[in-house]
């Protein structure tokens, strides 16, 4: 199924330089970027991204970690692109991660695990509405999907 999903290079990927190569990983697998900007998330923002994790002990640590620094906020498509993406970012722990994935190739702590992304269509629905207004997002053909298009 084609899937959309939110995608964020957190602050630590960016002031590490790493945008180009998550990107890369993301780009070369197929899937499609149809929203991205740069922004630097509000306290609010961020607060509202991270509710399901109100209360635990490290919330406020995330808050100001996400609110550190820029961050590159995506909306991804794809075939299954939510599972995916979830997959190839890596487990949580970076230490626990598989070798080959983002968090594991990248990241030594889940404090600073460079990368976000949606865990369940209904997580993806409500962070695209979240971070993304609906004229922020574009409908385009790649170039496979033009070469279809001009044979048929
Ligand atoms: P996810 O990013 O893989 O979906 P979540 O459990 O949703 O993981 O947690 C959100 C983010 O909060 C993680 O990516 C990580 O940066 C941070 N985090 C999760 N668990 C802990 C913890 O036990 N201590 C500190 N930070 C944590
Ligand atoms: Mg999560």
């Amino acid at each position: 199924m084609i899937e959309r999903t939110f995608v964020a290079i957190k602050p630590d990927g960016v002031k590490r330089g790493l945008i180009g190569k998550i990107l890369e990983r993301l780009e070369n697998k197929g899937y499609k970027i149809i929203g991205m900007k740069m922004l630097k998330p509000s306290v609010e923002l961020a607060q509202k991204h991270y509710a399901e994790h109100i209360g635990k002990p490290f919330f406020q640590r995330l808050i100001n970690y996400l609110t550190s620094a820029p961050i590159i906020a995506m909306v991804f498509e794809g075939e299954n692109a939510i599972s995916g993406i979830r997959h190839i970012m890596g487990s949580t722990k970076p230490d626990e991660a598989e070798p080959g994935t983002i968090r594991c190739d990248f990241a030594i702590r889940k404090e600073a695990n460079v990368i976000h992304g949606s865990d369940s269509p209904e997580s993806a629905k409500r962070e695209i509405e979240i971070w993304f207004n609906d004229d922020e997002l574009y409908d385009w053909q790649n170039i496979i999907e033009i070469m279809k298009c001009d044979n048929e």
